[in-house]
């Protein structure tokens, strides 16, 4: 029987969504435990904050074992459902992508955050002519000879990377859509169109970020 699964994060995708999304495709039943986010102060947080690992979310309680850390959250459960790679260069491959999209991402978050226009539009340069160049060149790179990302079937590092992109796109449509990334957005359209990704697309709680 599978374990029982609960996901506790925020209300809003961050870093929960690439978990949801794997938990979609794969249709496993999980409870999505969310909470306000408020800046991280309300009072339903402060109250499970002692409680976990490292006082962060996502966590993923197995029958009632935490696991922190998003991508060892994502990796477990690639793991559990042959979504990890078919060897050890496949799995640091994903663990790659997977790696260097968070940092993509927390650039991203950083111009979302940054309060002084000035700043603001300086990050948001950095941003999108260089980092948004040199992110879609290499995952476009990994996908040469394959329509997946590492080796020649799904991995999780594919469905990280819909998600990641989704949340580009979405902020950035008229760099990231360019005509030059066409095979990365074909691919990220591709894996949103798996049934049970498509279907958490179409019902999925409406948030902010
Ligand atoms: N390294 C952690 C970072 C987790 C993290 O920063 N979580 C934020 C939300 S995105 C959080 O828990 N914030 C509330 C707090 O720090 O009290 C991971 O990748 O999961």
């Amino acid at each position: 029987m599978a374990p029982k699964y609960r996901l506790l994060y925020f209300d809003v995708r961050g870093l929960g969504e690439s978990i949801r999304f794997l938990f979609a495709h794969l249709k496993i039943d999980y409870e999505d435990v969310r909470f306000p986010h408020d800046g991280g102060m309300s009072a339903e947080w402060k109250k499970l904050k002692p409680k976990q690992p490292f006082g962060k979310v996502p966590v993923l309680e197995v029958d009632g074992e935490a696991i922190a850390e998003a991508r060892a959250i994502g990796r477990y459960i690639a793991r559990e459902y042959g979504l990890a790679g078919k060897n050890n260069l496949e799995a640091a491959k994903c663990d790659m992508i997977v790696s260097a999209l968070r940092d993509f991402n927390e650039n991203r978050w950083k111009v979302i955050m940054e309060q002084d226009p000035a700043k603001k539009e300086e990050l948001k340069k950095v941003l999108l002519d260089d980092e948004v160049p040199r992110y879609c060149e290499g995952l476009m790179k990994q996908m040469k000879n394959s329509q997946y990302l590492v080796g020649d079937s799904l991995t999780w590092a594919d469905i990280t990377v819909a998600n990641t992109l989704y949340e580009f796109r979405n902020d950035f449509p008229e760099v990231c859509k360019q005509e030059k990334y066409k095979s990365l957005n074909e691919h990220v359209d591709r894996i949103h169109n798996l049934p049970g990704i498509k279907d958490w697309m179409a019902k999925r709680p409406k948030t902010q970020f």
